[in-house]
């Protein structure tokens, strides 16, 4: 019967992180998935989660279906996150929030909803992006197209990248990385948002955020600059977030799908149907992760811990990226790499070749994506600079 079946090639990313951890070299260093990892190269257990897990253990709860949304602390948790307690499009019930099986989840949903509401319609993902994103829009049944973003000289090639969303037909889908874009590390400036919010609107263009990595690049405020302003403009748009990253929760596959809409009324059937979607695939969301970060978002002195976590995360990243780029000055003169100061986030786009990467991995037992993306928060003071050596002996 499953004579026919093709073997599955393997996911990028994925199947590198599990190569990683079958490779019996013991000085390995793993550069390749998004996971951030302590000095100790370990995922950090928060002690905010630590406490609420604590907190439901003694609670003994029982367990119920949630409803398909998801729970409503949960919810209300993530508007807050992304918009600021009392914005106007969350005073006016203008969002639709979802709690999601991570923010692929959340990504996957947006995507079906897409498809049904405008069927017409293609989604334009940015020139990288995360891989996974072709693949949830055209399992969708969404045709996916490219708009010019990153530049090999430095920066976003935003010129070519403004020319090429004025040519999309209107209610054309835009995937934008909200923060500390996957995988190059470079973002688009305060003043890019702003010059490309008029076109939007007179494109009458679907933004589709993706912010996974919120306080990662300069605070949890400040990497929702974006959310912020689109909402502010009064733009309808879709935003898919995660704890995954900024709690430490990647198993526990806490995110949300938020929809903006012109009105409340619209709102609340975007809601509906977006339900309607989450009981076709998987009925309603897993409640553990959520009632999480439901509790450490809802006291006080939980929130304050996971914020200082969070900055000593974002602060040990930049130290590393400070790190390496003195290593790597110092073993190679004439080198340039302030590409990896000015990038943000968890990701630096290294330039390496796929060729140098594969040579990393097998003489060096360093594991990169294929890209050349390189995951800074694997780098820590025992292995960097056996890294930046390894970096010029591939040259
Ligand atoms: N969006 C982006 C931009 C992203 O980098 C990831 C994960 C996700 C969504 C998915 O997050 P989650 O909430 O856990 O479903 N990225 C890392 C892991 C992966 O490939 O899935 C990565 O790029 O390595």
């Amino acid at each position: 019967m499953f004579q026919h079946i093709e073997a599955f090639a393997g996911d990028a990313i994925v199947a590198l992180n599990e190569a990683f951890h079958r490779d019996l070299r013991p000085h390995k260093v793993n550069l390749s998935i998004g996971i951030y990892c302590d000095e100790q190269g370990q995922v950090p257990a928060q002690h905010a989660v630590c406490e609420a897990e604590q907190y439901l253990a003694a609670a003994r709860q029982p367990k119920p279906y949630l409803p398909m949304e998801g729970s409503a602390r949960f919810r209300n948790a993530m508007q807050e996150l992304l918009f600021g307690a009392g914005h106007a499009v969350l005073v006016q019930g203008r969002v639709a929030t979802v709690q999601t099986v991570g923010s692929s989840g959340a990504l996957k949903a947006g995507a079906e909803f897409l498809r049904q509401w405008f069927p017409s319609s293609g989604v334009w993902l940015s020139d990288p992006t995360w891989d996974n994103h072709r693949s949830l829009f055209e399992s969708a049944g969404i045709v996916v197209r490219t708009y010019p973003y990153y530049d090999p000289a430095g920066g976003v090639r935003f010129d070519a990248m403004l020319a090429a969303l004025r040519e999309l037909p209107p209610r054309s889908v835009v995937l934008l990385h909200a923060c500390c874009h996957n995988p190059t590390g470079v973002d688009l400036t305060h003043a890019q948002w702003l010059e490309l919010i008029p076109l939007i609107q007179d494109r009458q263009l679907i933004p589709f955020l993706d912010l996974a990595y919120q306080g990662f690049g300069e605070g949890i405020e400040e990497d929702a600059f974006s959310v912020r302003l689109l909402a502010q403009a009064g733009i309808p748009f879709l935003v898919a977030n995660t704890l995954s990253k900024s709690m430490g929760l990647y198993g526990e596959r806490c995110g949300a799908l938020s929809v903006v809409c012109a009105d409340d009324r619209q709102a609340e059937r975007v809601l509906g149907q977006i339900k309607f979607t989450v009981r076709q695939n998987y009925f309603s969301p897993p409640a553990h992760g959520g009632q999480i970060v439901a509790h450490v978002l809802g006291d006080p002195a939980l929130r304050a811990s996971w914020v200082r976590d969070l900055t000593g995360m974002r602060e040990r990243i930049r130290s590393l990226r400070r790190q390496l780029h003195t290593a790597l000055g110092r073993k190679w003169a004439g080198s340039d790499f302030a590409y990896l100061l000015s990038q943000r986030g968890m990701f630096s786009y290294t330039n390496l070749s796929a060729e140098q990467v594969r040579r990393l991995r097998e003489e060096h037992a360093i594991y990169l994506v294929k890209s050349g993306r390189l995951c800074i928060s694997g780098l820590n003071a025992g292995n960097v600079e056996r890294v930046a050596d390894a970096i010029v002996a591939v040259q």
